[in-house]
């Protein structure tokens, strides 16, 4: 073993999903390497078993050969890696529970750009396969601010191209089909034979993979189990730059997807996933599903697909995620829950049984079945909804709309501020809370307004100042909160939603019916004046 003083590096703090940062500083001296040091010493690693994988970007095949030999140097006795050091973030939680091991590194700065200037990421998993909770980032925090030395060996990197068994120094590396086990689950909650019949039957898909870490689970289950036609996956090759695309499927990155759904001729289904798969958007022909309907929709139906036949135990969501999947959960009389921004939020209640079905507004829904988010999982239950009910994308959700009404949602961003401005906004936008309720603005009146906070009901523990939310009479809603995946300046994300109980209102475009609502916010968060901002960069 060798060890190697080294000294605190400012700003190692995990974000929403892990630790980001731009590729040349993960790959500036010691960075990475002090990082991993921090978790080895807040989890222990000596006679542990990790799974470690990652989306393929940039610096992912280098950083794995890193991680490794300091696994090995920290005493761990065992790596499951996908070949290649290839993993999808829910294939890796997949990987952590089937191998019941101590957890995982996954290697994502999911969708953000990756490149050898754009960004990279590490993120540590729990033995449940899910995001470590924020009292574990906040440990490993503190030890990248303490750290004096960390761990290595001198080793030649080791061949990750074959599958089989093979050692750094005392350490068992066991390289493995990263797609393999995955497939095998999702043939195991999903009715192929129909879905199968329904691709025979002439239905047409295309599938985004977006350069990304999908396009191999993508093939394999799809085309290759499943028997949709060849060339229903594009973009299916994973690319260290994602060739050039921006991985986050939504319909301003995929473009394409969008393009073509929309057109003449369009494919019965379409999908997109993110670089690292957990994240995903579907389109039916000429008919968008926001990622709030999405949530809905899955859980209203999930019990036609045979892993959920026995019915849900309860459905959460993200507090600025729409509150479409709470009407989902009354009817079906089962618990609703309202988590803070990110995966790590719904470990607890997936682990104590009390939610089967999960989702975020930002294209994010998963199950009990691992413990992050999986976007492939999602168009499957799509597809074995559409199977089972035999209509269209847009006929579900209308039919979906005239039972339970529809929630208007929209989500603004607001990309690369000043964070002294965002904090700036934000700050006043606190301070002004207690003063707004009663207060009328475009004829919304202000019912409520605070700063979400939240205890977990199965540990208790306490999370604060999670995004601000300003509630209206007529239970409409704005969320304003800054993002914590981003690698540049601030990003100021504003929520909206608005809900239409009759037929009436059930088919106006999204941003039309929230008109007032975006006015509403505008006045309120005096965007303009604290950032110069008048208009968002992105939509969805
Ligand atoms: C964003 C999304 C959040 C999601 C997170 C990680 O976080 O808003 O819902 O959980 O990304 O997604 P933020 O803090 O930027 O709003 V992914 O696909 O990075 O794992
Ligand atoms: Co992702």
């Amino acid at each position: 073993m060798t060890t190697i003083s080294t000294q605190p590096i400012a700003g190692q703090k995990p974000g929403t999903s892990g630790l980001r940062k731009k590729t040349p500083v993960f790959m500036g001296k010691h960075y990475l390497e002090n990082f991993v040091q921090a978790i080895f010493d807040v989890v222990g690693a000596a006679g542990k078993t990790f799974v470690l994988g990652g989306d393929g970007r940039y610096f992912n095949d280098t950083a794995a050969q890193v991680i490794l030999r300091m696994a090995a140097a920290n005493g761990a006795a065992r790596v499951i890696i996908g070949q290649g050091a290839i993993l999808s973030t829910p294939a890796a939680s997949h990987l952590i529970r089937l191998n019941k091991t101590d957890g995982g590194i996954i290697m994502s700065a999911s969708h953000n750009p990756g490149g050898p200037n754009e960004d990279f990421g590490v993120k540590f998993n729990m033995s449940n396969g899910g995001p470590a909770p924020e009292g574990v980032t906040e440990a490993m925090y503190k030890r990248t601010t303490e750290i004096a030395q960390y761990h290595t060996l001198e080793t030649a990197d080791i061949d990750l191209s074959k599958i089989g068994r093979t050692a750094v120094r005392d350490m068992i590396v066991d390289v493995v089909d990263p797609v393999a086990d995955y497939a095998t689950l999702m043939e195991s909650l999903f009715d192929f034979p129909a879905i199968s019949a329904m691709f025979r039957g002439g239905f047409r898909m295309r599938m985004d993979s977006m350069c990304a870490v999908t396009g191999p689970y993508a093939v394999e289950i799809l085309e290759k189990r499943l028997g949709a036609a060849a060339g229903t996956c594009v973009n299916a090759t994973p690319l260290p730059d994602f060739g050039g695309m921006h991985p986050d499927p939504n319909p301003t990155w995929a473009k394409a997807l969008m393009d073509e759904m929309f057109g003449a001729n369009a494919p019965d289904f379409g999908a997109a996933s993110d670089g690292d798969g957990d994240r995903n958007m579907v389109v039916g022909a000429g008919a968008y599903v926001s990622p709030s309907d999405s949530l809905a929709v899955l859980a209203a139906n999930a019990h036609l697909a045979p892993g959920y036949k026995a019915g849900l135990k309860g459905i959460a969501r993200s507090m600025p995620t729409s509150a479409a999947a709470d009407r989902v959960a009354a009817s079906l009389g089962i618990e609703s829950y309202e988590t803070p921004t990110g995966w790590k939020f719904f470990g607890n209640l997936l682990d104590a049984g009390r939610a089967t079905i999960c989702g975020e507004e930002s294209f994010g829904t998963g199950s009990d079945h691992v413990r992050e988010k999986d976007g492939l999982w999602a168009i499957l239950l799509w597809l074995n909804i559409l199977a089972a009910r035999n209509q269209s994308v847009a006929a579900i959700l209308a039919e979906h709309w005239a039972k339970f009404g529809r929630n208007y949602y929209s989500r603004h961003d607001f990309e690369a501020i000043a964070s002294d401005k965002a904090d700036a906004m934000m700050a006043a936008l606190r301070g002004s809370l207690p003063g707004l309720p009663g207060k009328v603005l475009e004829g919304l009146t202000v019912q409520a307004a605070d700063d979400f906070a939240y205890t977990d009901p199965v540990d208790g523990s306490v999370s604060k100042a999670q995004g601000v939310r300003i509630l209206f009479a007529d239970g409409s809603r704005i969320v304003l909160r800054l993002s914590g995946t981003g690698t540049e300046g601030a990003t100021l994300r504003l929520y909206l939603e608005r809900y239409a109980a009759g037929p009436d209102g059930l088919d106006l475009d999204p941003q039309a019916a929230l008109a007032p609502v975006i006015r509403a916010a505008h006045a309120l968060a005096q965007i303009e004046s604290h950032t110069g901002r008048v208009a968002p960069d992105v939509i969805t």
